[in-house]
């Protein structure tokens, strides 16, 4: 099923210049970016995305780190997009993430580990709303999607 998530390039990706090495990836992997926008998040947009972890240790240090910079946020579409840009992106904790997958590869750190991607559709759904109205997202094909051969 062709599903639509939400995906954000967090600031330790834009201040070491690493935007256009995640992006290739999830490009490369086939998927379809449909909306994309660099910006400050504000508080309210930083408290509602990571509302779950509200009260835990690591809230205060977590809602500091992805405002201290620009982030990059993303509507992505394609086959399975949620459990693809999952496996895709790694563990959580980077020191535990496969070589291979960005988190792996790019960090080493579990606060500033380059990307954020919703773990469910019903996640998805719900933190795209806090960053995009409908109107803002765009409608094209990619070549890949329509070869025929
Ligand atoms: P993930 O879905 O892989 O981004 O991970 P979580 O939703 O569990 O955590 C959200 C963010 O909180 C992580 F990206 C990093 C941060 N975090 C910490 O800084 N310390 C922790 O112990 C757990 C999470």
């Amino acid at each position: 099923m062709i599903e639509r998530t939400f995906v954000m390039l967090k600031p330790d990706t834009v201040v070491r210049g690493l935007m256009g090495e995640v992006l290739s990836r999830l490009e490369g992997k086939g998927l379809k970016i449909v909306g994309m926008r660099l910006s400050h998040m504000s508080e309210a947009q930083a408290k509602a995305l990571y509302s779950a972890h509200q009260g835990k240790p690591f809230f205060n240090d977590l809602i500091k780190f992805v405002r201290s910079a620009p982030v990059v946020v993303m509507a992505v579409e394609g086959e399975s997009a949620v459990s693809i840009i999952r496996l895709l992106i790694g563990s959580t904790d980077s020191k535990e993430a496969l070589p291979g997958t960005v988190r792996g590869d790019l960090s080493c750190s579990k606060t500033m580990n380059i990307i954020h991607a919703s773990d469910s559709l019903d996640s998805a759904q719900r933190e795209l709303a806090i960053f995009f109205k409908e109107s803002d997202l765009v409608k094209y094909s990619r070549l890949d999607a329509t070869w025929v051969y």
